[in-house]
């Protein structure tokens, strides 16, 4: 069982839904210790290093502009298995594939605004989190 940290973030629209706690309340409720918190509004530098690897893609600049139009909230979760659970609780990116159940299949219709990020690996967990959270702002 291997024990990671994965970088979550309620986007723009999560934070206008008043969605933030009940976002949070699903990784802690799971059993993921939540090991850094913080509300910030990204910079279109930070969200362009974030969003690197989608640099090209039809959706990139649609996706660069929602998220640096309104605050966000970001943290950090650590337990066993913690990105792949991640990626469960916050369901498919598509969402006619996000099941009900996960934070997309309830919550969004709509690819872009669809309330969450989840690191997908631990390669870019490792490159995420400390584009947000410097290690003294980890518990
Ligand atoms: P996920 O957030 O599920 O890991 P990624 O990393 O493939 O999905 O994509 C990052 C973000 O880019 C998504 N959360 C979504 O907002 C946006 N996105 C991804 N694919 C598309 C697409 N085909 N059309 C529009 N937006 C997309």
């Amino acid at each position: 069982m291997e024990i990671e940290q994965t970088l979550i973030l309620v986007k723009p629209d999560g934070v206008q839904r008043g969605l933030i706690g009940e976002i949070i309340s699903r990784y802690e409720r799971k059993g993921l210790k939540l090991i850094g918190l913080k509300m910030l509004q990204f910079s279109r530098i930070k969200a362009e290093e974030l969003y690197a690897i989608h640099k090209g893609q039809p959706f990139y600049d649609r996706l660069i502009e929602f998220m640096i139009s309104a605050p966000i909230v970001a943290f950090v979760v650590e337990g066993a298995n913690a990105i792949q659970l991640a990626r469960i609780i916050n369901g498919a990116t598509d969402p006619i594939q996000s099941e009900p159940g996960s934070i997309r299949g309830d919550y969004s219709t709509n690819i872009t605004r669809n309330l969450v990020h989840a690191s997908d690996c631990p390669e870019n967990a490792k490159y995420e989190i400390p584009i947000l959270f410097s290690p003294e702002e980890l518990c």
